[in-house]
């Protein structure tokens, strides 16, 4: 195939709550969806996990779109695409800015699958047909809001349960969580909040039986994650830190960390989500599938990720409704009884996407780009 055209929305949508963390606080999400055409007219979706701002990592909405419309076309004009893991390399040129390339590269995965008349998951090479979910839950305005929040979670079926934390909020939120619920599975984010001087919060967090720390040092820092790892039990988890395979690789011999979160955005598309899953299973490392509050589109994708070999932990991949009060495709995502996503047997994504509700509800700008 060869790509003639792409489309970009830059979407706005109001989260269901606020969702804050140690670099900010959210009510809307922008993100920008990525509609890519080939030379017969055929499409697929993807979303660039791009924030409005460069809090969680550089790139921005605008960024994103000054990329992919200035620089892509000049990459992609006229090449003939057999795979979509061909499509990564194709990009070779540009340094960084990951989330574009991943929200066009998602897009002609789903092109590429649809074509084939295969689910996106089985296209990927992946192993299960349903996910396990897991919560992440934002700093909430008092410690007994959090524990109501959690319980809330709980009784909807999530089997994990993620918190994030800041300084002045870590310690005394997991006590209250413990106390309340003693033996679920729970895991701390700090999204960089920390330095090596704060070791005595990590020490007392290590009292809790948390499944893991998230990224709880410098956002691109590997080298002090590695110190931290040798002074506490609980097992660290790099979400930030690793942009690349070769991160990955980095960590993993300076042993920064025992599990990756592996977000298809952040580390450039799904080939690359593929081989640092696949580097995990081989060095005996956990790995598991995060999200950015993606709607429908993303969201699919990160379930597709999530069926891969080498994924063995809970994933950030909850239902449609923990996050909008309507999604932009049909059917929403919906967690099962016992706390699982289950994949769709359908080509592609296996969505149909809203495209008139996109167009004329949700988007801010919409921006053709014709090769
Ligand atoms: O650090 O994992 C993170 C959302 C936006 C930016 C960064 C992060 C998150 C989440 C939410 O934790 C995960 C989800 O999509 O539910
Ligand atoms: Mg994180």
């Amino acid at each position: 195939m060869k790509i003639s055209k792409i489309m970009l929305y830059h979407v706005v949508m109001k989260l269901k709550a606020p969702f804050e963390t140690s670099f900010g606080k959210s009510v809307y999400r922008h993100g920008v969806l990525v509609q890519v055409f080939d030379d017969e007219g055929n499409t697929g979706w993807g979303e660039i996990v791009a924030d409005e701002g460069p809090w969680y990592s550089y790139e921005t909405v605008e960024t994103a779109i000054h990329v992919v419309r200035d620089f892509f076309p000049l990459l992609l004009k006229d090449k003939e695409i057999n795979h979509p893991e061909e499509f990564f390399d194709l990009l070779q040129r540009i340094r960084g800015h990951n989330m574009a390339k991943a929200g066009v590269e998602e897009a002609v995965w789903d092109l590429y699958s649809k074509n084939n008349n295969e689910p996106l998951y089985k296209a990927l090479g992946g192993i299960r047909d349903k996910i396990v979910s897991g919560v992440s839950i934002g700093i909430q305005p008092t410690i007994n809001d959090l524990v109501k929040v959690v319980g809330s979670y709980l009784e909807k079926g999530y089997k994990r349960i993620k918190i994030k934390i800041k300084p002045g909020w870590d310690v005394n939120a997991v006590e209250a969580i413990r106390k309340e619920y003693p033996d679920i599975l729970l895991q701390v984010d700090a999204n960089a909040a920390y330095t090596l001087s704060d070791i005595e919060v990590f020490k007392k967090l290590d009292n809790y039986n948390l499944l893991m720390i998230e990224q709880p040092l410098e956002w691109d820092d590997l080298v002090d994650h590695a110190e931290l790892a040798k002074m506490i039990k609980t097992p660290i988890c790099l979400d930030e830190s690793i942009k690349s395979l070769h991160d990955a690789i980095s960590a993993f011999k300076l042993n920064s960390c025992k599990i990756i979160n592996i977000k298809p955005g952040r580390v450039g598309g799904l080939k690359i989500t593929k081989e640092i899953a696949r580097l995990c299973n081989e060095k005996g490392r956990g790995a598991w599938i995060g999200g950015m509050l993606e709607t429908g589109i993303g969201r699919g994708i990160l379930v597709a990720s999530a069926t891969l070999p080498g994924i063995t932990y809970p994933n950030d991949i909850s239902g449609s409704d923990r996050y909008y009060e309507e999604d932009i495709v049909e059917p929403p995502w919906i967690v099962n009884s016992d706390g699982t996503i289950s994949v769709r047997n359908k080509p592609g994504i296996g969505v149909e996407v809203l495209e008139e509700k996109i167009k004329e509800k949700y988007s801010k700008k919409i921006i053709e780009i014709n090769f």
